[in-house]
């Protein structure tokens, strides 16, 4: 098999690419790993900047997600008895939009499915070659069957896990990490929601209330690194909820059947360059921030919308000029986004190593952006999102 741009994954990054060198005239084929029911109901993020949105608008894809999505006006902080609530339109003229990251999955996938978008399921890549020459190939196993996609690039969009980065030599690229000594258990529960996305910092650790539908609320808390999600009965999750969000009588957080768990460490890695030869990568597989900000989809979308302009220009006009620029380009951003959601999650979460002189300190911060709308207008620039700059 032959295409233009092979692309290895089927998670937001590879599968908004696809739509968006479609879009510019370019070809590609997708090789996922996972099946098709998989990767559809795999449960992640959540929320959506305007630049995500617009890029869903602009494919013609958005029709399911303006029926069903939530407009997120209101962003609240608690510690110690206070509420910090940024409102996001008054401070910055803007908000963001509440849609399941597996919605987006899906929606991208029936419309690939719909346009005859090459998209193979079960087609686990084990290695890449030619990275340096003009003809890169991609080795994979479907069926039992070795096989290979000859293509001119590569986009490696496969997460964090996959297999792009580490076909770079090593002594190419720079790894930047951090990992944190704790984790975020997430569950989904048939219940209201708050109204407005809340997160709080209180001695009994961080916990956060987000939300799907008006009918499905989205909770984390935080917990130990190595934490069994089975460990947590549901009795003993709604019991820790209500004490870190400060609901003492029990009325406010309401309770539901919880449907689904998981547990994510929280790490921030950066590895540059984001491209090597004639392989870009884009998304988890190259770039990871820790939760607390929301971004991790957001900056998949912003990269693989400068690949697609970079690859588009490319076979427009037969310059690479965009092409070279593409790291560079993108890691700014990505620097930045990861620098917001260090600081929020420096801000939020109990370190249990801290003591007591860095916990006062977190307080005071707080209580700072407590009484300062010009503190409380800079994190609300950047929870709704840097304007996308075209590459
Ligand atoms: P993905 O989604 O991991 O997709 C990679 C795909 O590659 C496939 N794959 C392979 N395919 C073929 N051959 C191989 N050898 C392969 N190896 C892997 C995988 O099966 C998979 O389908 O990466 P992508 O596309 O870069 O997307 C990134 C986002 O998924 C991620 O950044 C976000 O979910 C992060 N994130 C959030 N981002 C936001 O913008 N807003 C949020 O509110 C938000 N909340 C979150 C989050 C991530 C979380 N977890 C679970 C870490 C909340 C949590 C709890
Ligand atoms: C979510 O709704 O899953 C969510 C919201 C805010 C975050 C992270 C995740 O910071």
């Amino acid at each position: 098999m032959r295409t233009q741009v092979g692309i290895i994954g089927a998670g937001p990054a590879g599968l908004f690419l696809a739509h968006l060198l479609r879009q510019a005239g370019v070809e590609s084929v997708i090789l996922e790993s996972r099946s098709r029911a998989y990767v559809e109901s795999r449960v992640r993020a959540g929320v959506l900047e305007a630049g995500t949105v617009e890029t869903l608008s602009a494919l013609g894809l958005d029709a399911r997600m303006k029926r069903e999505c939530m407009i997120d006006d209101g962003l609240d902080i608690r510690f110690r008895g206070k509420t910090i609530n940024l409102d996001l339109p008054g401070l910055t003229g803007q908000h963001v939009v509440i849609y399941g990251q597996q919605e987006v999955v899906k929606d991208l996938i029936a419309s690939c499915i719909s346009l005859g978008q090459p998209l193979e399921f079960e087609a686990k890549v084990t290695g890449l070659t030619g990275l340096d020459g003009e003809r890169p190939e991609i080795h994979y196993l479907q069926g039992g069957e070795d096989k290979v996609l000859t293509c001119d690039f590569i986009a490696g969009c496969d997460g964090y896990h996959g297999v792009s980065r580490a076909a770079v030599p090593e002594g190419k690229i720079t790894h930047y990490e951090k990992t944190y000594d704790f984790a975020w258990l997430g569950v989904l529960s048939r219940s209201r929601p708050l109204p407005d996305m809340t997160y709080t910092n209180s001695d009994r650790g961080f916990a956060l209330c987000s939300r799907r539908s008006t009918q499905v609320s989205r909770l984390y808390l935080q917990v130990g690194a190595d934490e069994n999600p089975e460990a947590w009965s549901d009795a003993r999750f709604w019991d820790e909820l209500h004490q870190r969000m400060f609901d003492a009588d029990k009325v406010e957080i309401v309770e539901g059947e919880i449907f689904q768990r998981d547990v994510a460490r929280l790490r921030s890695f950066i590895a540059a360059p984001m491209q090597y030869g004639r392989l870009y990568l884009a998304g988890d597989a190259v770039h990871i921030t820790p939760p607390t900000g929301a971004k991790g989809l957001n900056l998949a979308v912003a990269d693989v919308r400068s690949l697609a302009g970079a690859l588009g220009h490319f076979y427009r006009t037969s310059q690479r000029d965009k092409l070279a620029r593409y790291s560079e380009h993108c890691l700014k951003r990505v620097w930045r986004t990861v620098g917001y959601s260090t600081r929020m999650t420096e801000l939020l979460h109990k370190f249990p190593e801290q003591g007591a002189y860095r916990r006062e300190l977190q307080f005071a911060e707080l209580d700072f952006i407590h009484s300062s709308r010009a503190a409380q207008a800079a994190i609300a620039e950047q929870y709704v999102g840097m304007p996308y700059e075209p590459i």
